[in-house]
């Protein structure tokens, strides 16, 4: 074993000082940021091997993931949410695939921020989004637009709220047994979900419960934070009885520890422990001193916006 430092608590993991959709400006978290880099070469990549899909999970930034979705039956791939292009090619040429497609679940910096580069850097890439603001647009992409990646099935599932022109990315491999994929970008978590910077509690009921929520439960969730210790923390604080939040929490802190992420996780599992899927609990309700799963959900994510995340 080399000299690998201790793993930093999560909650120092944000970094840069900068609100998500903004790129980031040197501030006083530059004095982390020694102990940052070091970390981020010991954020490990992982591969998820299904009969036919492969995706390649890339840690990008402090906490962010990209994603390599690769067709086995064509090596045609596609990159969701490339900011790190350099990282995305090395990606491509070490799988031997042809890059085709880019999909970009929302305009914010650390999503999209590595567009424009990339297709100076690989050409003939199609390049879809479900918002005008996401740099270097080819295809702009709405609710149930379907596209392909080779032999895979690519769904578009409009989600605003986080941002009005947020788009999940659901994939299926004709007449597969295997379970689908989905691309959940800064709408869904594992354990959490994003900010409403650009929408309403109603809207994210409807997406998460209603739009990802009714998709095959056994289905992977690939988001595109590595937040789940803290979500999970919030998570505890809501249902301090959920056996379920406890178990992920410890495996969640198990993986963290060796470097390892914590995604995918399924929609089955979410709806056990993810409190912003549980507004239709009477546990997370009573939490949140209301009867109705809108207003819960709008209550719970002001709460979270303010939640100082406890140590352990
Ligand atoms: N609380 C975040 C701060 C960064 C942040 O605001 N992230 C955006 C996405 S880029 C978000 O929607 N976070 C969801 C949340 O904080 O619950 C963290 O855990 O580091
Ligand atoms: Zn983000
Ligand atoms: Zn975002």
């Amino acid at each position: 074993m080399g000299a690998l430092p201790a793993p930093l608590d999560p909650a120092l993991l944000s970094g840069w000082t900068w609100i998500c959709h903004q790129q980031p400006v040197p501030g006083p978290a530059q004095l982390r940021s020694v102990f940052l880099h070091t970390e981020h070469e010991q954020r490990k990549s992982k591969t998820v091997t299904q009969a036919n899909m492969k995706v390649e999970l890339l840690p990008a930034l402090t906490d962010n993931y990209m994603y390599l979705l690769i067709d086995e039956e064509t090596k045609e791939a596609a990159i969701v949410d490339p900011v790190q292009p350099q990282k995305v090619l090395d990606a491509v040429k070490k799988h031997g695939v042809k890059l085709t497609t880019v999909l970009t679940t929302h305009h914010h910096w650390d999503h999209a921020g590595g567009n424009e580069k990339l297709v100076k850097m690989a050409t003939g890439l199609r390049v879809y989004g479900g918002d005008s603001r996401v740099g270097a647009l080819t295809q702009k992409v709405s609710h149930l637009t379907s596209l392909k990646v080779g032999s895979l099935n690519v769904k578009c599932l409009s989600t605003p709220c986080h941002t009005s022109g947020h788009i999940c990315y659901y994939v299926t491999k004709p007449n597969s047994s295997e379970p689908p994929a989905v691309f959940t970008g800064d709408t869904l978590f594992v354990a959490g979900c994003g900010k409403f910077f650009e929408g309403t509690p109603e809207e994210m009921y409807r997406a998460l419960i209603e739009i990802l929520g009714s998709l095959e439960p056994e289905t992977r969730v690939y988001c595109g934070h590595e937040y789940t210790i803290n979500n999970l923390k919030f998570a505890r604080h809501v249902e301090p009885n959920n056996i379920s939040i406890q178990e992920k929490l410890a495996w969640a802190k198990a993986k963290y520890d060796s470097g390892e992420p914590t995604i995918p996780s399924t929609i089955a599992e979410e709806f056990t422990y993810n409190p912003f899927m549980r507004v239709r609990e009477k546990t997370v309700q009573q939490h949140a001193g209301e009867t109705d799963p809108i207003r819960t959900m709008g209550a719970i994510r002001k709460e979270k916006d303010n939640f100082r995340v406890p140590k352990d």
